[in-house]
């Protein structure tokens, strides 16, 4: 691996603190961004892994006017439920902390202050939105409207949900406060912006013209920023809520979250390391890498670096910044407001032990270059005939036989024939392709290779048959076993970035362990405690006794050990002959019909419910429309209109009509027929005995060869709904109307 740092500093997007996190979530940043810290520690690299929630902003007070309670309430809520779903997947931080600390105030506010005592911002006095029944401003989210590119109703002041667009709310086409509906008015006030043109020409440069190597979506983002002009944006807002502005005379102002949250990055690093965190912001020698999703691009690779920028202090950019794209969830959008998601927490109770097979889905269905689609057959599937048929088989394959024909040690390599070696030879090639796309932020194709791995193993031990060759040559299963048990140490390596539950089970049943360097977590120590290759010490099986407390380093048997690490993918001598393996367990379970079965009737209701919940609005919404009034009629003409009372005395269907009855009624002056369009709305039955009024006085018309004299006075409203009319009470027939 081509190395020209020292250290990786590793952020992941802070997760708002306004809901749970799901699979979207997770595919497009976390999950990534986990196998890649995994790997470079494997590889023994220093990594620094940060994350943490992202406690202001305008959705968190939105949500908690919703719920009646405080900010506080919800984010503290929040910060749980997620912290709880990365750690039940895995995804561990050396630190998740949350904007709210005490450390991010003090940091961001310091931040904000230098660049305004330096003269960087300039303010601007600007009339804004303010809602004049709740007697606040409304920024960004707390304003609502049609969206200006696309129609869409409710888009919000900053962003359209349906096309994506970044908005302003002066965009929105009938703005509408989210707080109490008023419309709302403009009023002046004014904040402090960072002038983003001042930075156009740097940013150019810097990633226009010195980081063609980033991601096509990322960089064409970048890029349409920067030609279509930067603007100066505002740093601060008119809310109760986040950092307070810094300065005198800002009171009720706090800073805009986009400015504080990045900074919350550096300010979780200051929590962690207090007395080292500047080696990993502040030296040439750190490669930071920023994982994010989409939606964040021009934030992380425009707006934070120009901060960065206009700090100065050293303080160093992004090397890279793999976004992706969004996934979406059985062909429809993910969204939080439909509850159309797969929440983390909930997976984690609805699929204990299953953590891994969640990670590999994501991972296979990543929406690297793309949006992508999780579906819950093709997770069944991945699971069925990927983890259990290929991996889990091949594994559970070679441990049983070597328990079955060695007693449980590793049996010796004698003459390799050439499907030994062929099959051997594969996996440094696998292993070369999986760094490349690794480092490549290609982990798609990194778990093809993985895969690629146990599909290798899976073929060898299906072609040289052991079970078959024992009955006649044990020397020669000996030799097929310890290939295989030499492929599982191989896949105990290659599957530890993307499954590191069944890695870590694996390791167990074949009594090795694993060390992954410096745990950060643990306090502010420097040396790193991995495996050089060629030092080659004796494997240990790894018993709990064997766990040191005080070890430096993640490897539970501490500094006498010598563990599994890249370096020895690959390697067909990882593990010796006579190594005592564990015992077999399942690696993966098979997923049955019922338990998709649950997860797509979930899903369906969840739709019909906003199906029927659309239906009702649209009939609503149908049914008001009013119709313009017709020309005017003169007083004459309508007192030549002879309207009456009459009574419905028999109704039966017009035959080979759907929408036609034919009435017989009794209208005071006379029984007569009158033949109507009613029969889509009421039966006979229905219609009998009913008092109504009629046109008694309309031409006679011959309809399906019957006579009607007459017309029934129908009210119809904007659905096509028509009721017919009825005195308030029972009237004589006959009686005139007018
Ligand atoms: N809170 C926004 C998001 O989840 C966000 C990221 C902040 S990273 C500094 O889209
Ligand atoms: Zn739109």
């Amino acid at each position: 691996m081509s190395k020209n740092h020292e250290r990786t500093l590793v952020t992941c997007a802070l997760p708002y603190a306004n809901g749970p996190v799901h699979i979207g979530h997770l595919a497009g940043v976390y999950v990534p961004a986990d196998i890649y810290v995994r790997y470079l520690r494997m590889r023994g690299e220093d990594v620094l892994y940060v994350c943490g929630s992202d406690e202001h902003g305008v959705p968190i007070t939105i949500k908690a006017r919703q719920q009646d309670c405080t900010p506080q309430d919800i984010v503290d809520k929040y910060h749980k439920i997620i912290k709880d779903s990365f750690t039940g997947l895995g995804i561990n931080f050396d630190i998740y902390s949350r904007t709210s600390s005490e450390v991010h105030a003090k940091n961001a506010s310091g931040f904000f202050r230098k660049l305004y005592d330096e003269g960087k911002f300039i303010t601007k006095e600007s009339e804004q939105y303010y809602d004049p029944e709740a007697k606040t401003f409304l920024a960004d989210r707390y304003i609502v409207g049609t969206c200006p590119k696309c129609g869409a109703e409710g888009a919000y002041g900053d962003q359209c949900e349906k096309c994506g667009s970044t908005l302003s709310p002066e965009e929105l086409i009938n703005p509408k406060s989210k707080l109490s509906g008023a419309e709302p008015i403009k009023k002046k006030t004014s904040h402090w912006y960072l002038p983003l043109n001042d930075y156009e020409q740097w940013l150019s440069e810097w990633i226009l013209d010195g980081h063609k190597e980033w991601r096509s979506n990322v960089y064409g983002q970048c890029k349409s920023w920067i030609d279509g002009g930067l603007q100066p944006r505002a740093v601060s807002r008119d809310l109760d809520w986040g950092v307070p502005v810094p300065v005198e005379g800002a009171e009720g102002k706090v800073l805009y979250v986009w400015f504080d949250a990045p900074i919350g990055y550096v300010s979780n690093t200051q929590e962690l390391l207090p007395n080292s965190w500047t080696k990993w912001w502040k030296s040439d020698e750190t490669k930071l890498v920023h994982f994010i999703g989409k939606d964040n691009i021009v934030f992380h690779c425009i707006v934070f670096p120009s901060m960065l920028k206009a700090y100065g202090d050293g303080y160093i950019l992004p090397e890279n910044v793999p976004a992706n794209e969004f996934l979406n969830l059985e062909g429809d959008k993910i969204s939080t407001s439909r509850n159309w998601a797969v929440w983390a927490h909930e997976y984690l109770e609805q699929f204990p032990g299953k953590e891994d097979v969640m990670r590999y889905v994501l991972t296979a269905n990543a929406p690297e270059t793309k949006d992508n689609d999780f579906s819950w057959k093709d997770f069944q599937t991945r699971n069925n005939s990927e983890l259990v048929a290929i991996f889990g088989n091949f594994v559970n394959r070679a441990i049983v036989l070597t328990h079955k024909y060695f007693g449980g040690k590793v049996p010796a390599c004698g003459t390799l024939l050439d499907i030994d070696k062929e099959t051997l030879a594969e996996i440094p090639a696998l292993k070369e392709s999986m760094e490349k796309n690794i480092e490549g932020y290609k982990f798609r194709e990194a778990l093809k290779d993985a895969m690629g791995i146990a599909r290798v193993g899976n073929k060898y031990i299906s072609d040289t048959e052991p079970w078959k060759v024992a009955k006649t040559d044990m020397e020669r299963t000996a030799t097929i076993l310890n290939v295989c048990l030499q492929i599982c140490a191989d896949l105990a390596i290659a599957f530890e970035p993307f499954t590191p539950f069944a890695a870590e089970k694996l390791r167990k049943m074949l009594g090795v362990c694993i060390c992954a360097g410096i745990d950060h977590r643990k306090g502010e120590q420097e040396t790193v405690n991995t495996y050089k290759a060629g030092e080659g010490a004796a494997l240990h099986t790894v018993s709990a006794d064997a766990v040191d407390p005080n070890a430096k380093s993640n490897c539970p048997g501490a500094a006498k050990c010598t563990c599994l690490n890249w370096d020895l993918l690959g390697n067909s001598e990882i593990l010796p002959e006579g190594h005592e393996i564990g015992a077999a367990e399942l690696l993966f379970a098979k997923i049955e019909d019922e338990t998709i079965q649950a997860q797509l009737d979930r899903l369906a209701a969840i739709k019909a419910e906003r199906e029927a919940a659309a239906a009702e609005a649209a009939a609503k919404e149908a049914a008001a429309k009013i119709e313009p009034q017709k020309a005017e009629v003169t007083f004459e003409q309508f007192d030549a209109m002879d309207i009456r009372t009459a009574t419905v005395l028999e109704a039966v269907k017009v035959p080979k009509t759907d929408k036609l009855l034919q009435l017989t009624i009794d209208t005071g002056i006379d029984k007569r027929t009158i033949v109507s369009g009613i029969a889509e709305y009421y039966t006979p039955e229905e219609m009998v005995g009913k008092q109504i009024c009629i046109l008694a006085n309309l031409a006679p018309r011959k309809i399906r060869g019957i006579e009607s004299k007459g017309m029934i006075l129908m009210a119809r409203q904007g659905d096509g709904k028509m009721r017919f009319i009825t005195p308030q009470e029972a009237l004589v027939n006959g009686a005139q109307i007018g």
